[in-house]
């Protein structure tokens, strides 16, 4: 392809158009080396028009385009095929924040701003960004309103596509969508904004977006608890939400497993008790919000309903922080043990202990010593239900039972009216299981609006949907 090469390093600079295998690693390949291939070109565009000029001169060559922000995706939603013919677009130069809106509420980002500066702007004007991952120091606009992230305080504030006013959208032959409104209220036909959000890269390329801002919560409270099951865990959301209301921004498990796996990384445990499941809560309001008591009050009646065994509470920034880390470590502890085979699973809250119940000898079953470690938004009725492999069994055997075991999980997760993919999107890894639990008319759906979208399929072809 020397002449789109050309032609691209015409639109964006020489330097912004990569192809040697050094420079292009680390867009090739997911962050756990989970996903990977070849791509024909990375290409680094800095502004909505580069993005639309990228786009065009690939469409007019049929070359397929992959959007990627901060790679830090975990079904392989961001990453090119192997053979070579697909164009990484990142869209890591558009950082700028156009426009924060204090009065109004908004803050105005391109695609490439990482999460963790849009909630430090928000922050700077005493407003809260309430998106809160545990990849937000390096994760980006555009990948959270592309996979319609989830995270820890999905409780309070609900999903990314409950924080996305507008949208500026590329779309696969290049025309621009400028959809980029602040209103509360429009009804004026199809949410074309809800339809791109979630929708993964496949139908356009999201360069800006008008976000909601919500007034700031210096007033927290946070607990780590044990807890003498699942079935309690689920039971205290209702607990919780009596005392502290609209304040409870979160309600997170850790299974022992994944505690054990923090504490072995040099975290300290909060709590000595042998209890198998544990929890992190936390309150938040506004300055002089009565967040102490109402944690202090909700921790009584939940250790009074035996739903709680011990708690601690965080007396200081530091130990808040401590216990923040007991959650939000585990995912990367887990690769500690080897490849790790996730499951991001949603079920109606009072069925997570059936799940859990059902699932432990089910895989027992299927691979003797195989290691669950579970942890998630409980309180959104979601589990990460991860695996690792038997101490016995190498990583490169224990990925070999991938199909087996998710299987196992999904039809589980499926039988009990859930959801294979909660919060992390379906990329390739997931796409062809999610096709096959949906009806006939749901996929249907699905390939129709693609269709009319992207004809040529030339916009991350094999991501959401499986390829025909
Ligand atoms: P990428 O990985 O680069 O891309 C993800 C998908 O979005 C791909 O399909 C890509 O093609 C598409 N995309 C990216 N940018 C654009 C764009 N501008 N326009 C169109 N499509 C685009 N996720 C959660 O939901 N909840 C969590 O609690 C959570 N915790 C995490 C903790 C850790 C330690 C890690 C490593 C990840 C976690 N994630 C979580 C997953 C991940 O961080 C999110 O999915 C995040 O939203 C991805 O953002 P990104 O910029 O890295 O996107
Ligand atoms: C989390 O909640 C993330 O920590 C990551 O969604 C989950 O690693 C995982 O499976
Ligand atoms: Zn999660």
């Amino acid at each position: 392809m020397p002449d789109l090469l050309t032609d691209l390093r015409d639109a964006v600079g020489g330097e912004h158009v990569l192809t040697d295998a050094a420079d292009v690693a680390a867009y090739a390949t997911d962050w756990r080396g989970a996903y990977g291939g070849t791509p024909l070109a990375v290409v680094r565009p800095a502004s909505t028009a580069e993005v639309a000029a990228v786009a065009r001169l690939a469409h007019a060559a049929g070359v397929a385009i992959v959007p990627q922000g901060g790679n830090t995706g975990m079904c392989g939603g961001a990453v090119p095929s192997g053979d070579g013919t697909q164009i990484v677009l990142s869209l890591g130069r558009m950082r700028s924040i156009r426009d924060v809106d204090a009065a109004g509420g908004t803050i105005t980002v391109e695609a490439g701003v990482v999460l963790a500066d849009v909630q430090a702007a928000a922050t700077a004007v005493d407003r809260l960004f309430p998106l809160s991952l545990g990849s937000e120091g390096s994760c980006t606009i555009g990948g959270n309103i592309a996979t319609n992230a989830g995270g820890t305080a999905v409780l309070r504030y609900g999903m990314m596509r409950n924080l996305v006013l507008g949208l500026e959208v590329v779309l696969p032959d290049g025309r621009v969508w400028d959809g980029l409104r602040s209103l509360r209220k429009d009804n004026t036909g199809y949410d074309l904004t809800q339809l791109f959000i979630g929708a993964e890269g496949t139908l356009g390329i999201v360069t800006c977006a008008v976000l909601v801002l919500h007034p700031a919560t210096p007033a927290r409270a946070t607990a780590w608890v044990a807890l003498p099951s699942v079935s309690a865990a689920a039971a205290l959301l209702p607990v919780l939400r009596e005392y502290a209301a609209e304040r409870l921004t979160t309600w997170e498990l850790v299974s022992r497993a994944a505690l054990d796996l923090v504490v072995d990384q040099g975290l300290q445990d909060p709590l000595a008790s042998d209890a198998e499941w544990f929890g992190l809560i936390e309150l938040a309001g506004p300055s002089g919000a009565p967040v102490d008591d109402d944690l202090e009050r909700a921790l009584g009646a939940a250790v009074g309903a035996g739903l709680v065994l011990d708690a601690a509470v965080a007396g200081s920034p530091a130990q808040r922080a401590g216990l923040w880390a007991m959650r939000e470590r585990v995912s990367e502890a887990q690769e500690s043990l080897g490849p790790t085979i996730k499951h991001d699973v949603s079920v109606p809250i009072t069925s997570l202990s059936s799940l859990v119940d059902r699932l432990a000898p089910a895989l027992e079953h299927a691979l003797p010593g195989v290691r669950p470690v579970i942890f998630g938004h409980v309180g959104d009725g979601n589990l990460h239900y991860n695996l690792s492999r038997p101490a016995d069994l190498s990583g490169d055997d224990f990925v070999t039972h991938t199909a087996a075991l998710s299987a196992i999980v999904h039809d589980c997760t499926v039988e009990l009216g859930g959801s294979i993919s909660a919060e992390h999107g379906l990329g390739s890894g997931k796409a062809a299981a999610a096709a096959a639990y949906k009806s006939d008319v749901e996929v249907d759906l699905m390939r129709a609006i693609k269709r009319a979208i992207d004809p040529d399929g030339l916009l991350n072809p094999g991501k959401v949907l499986p390829l025909q």
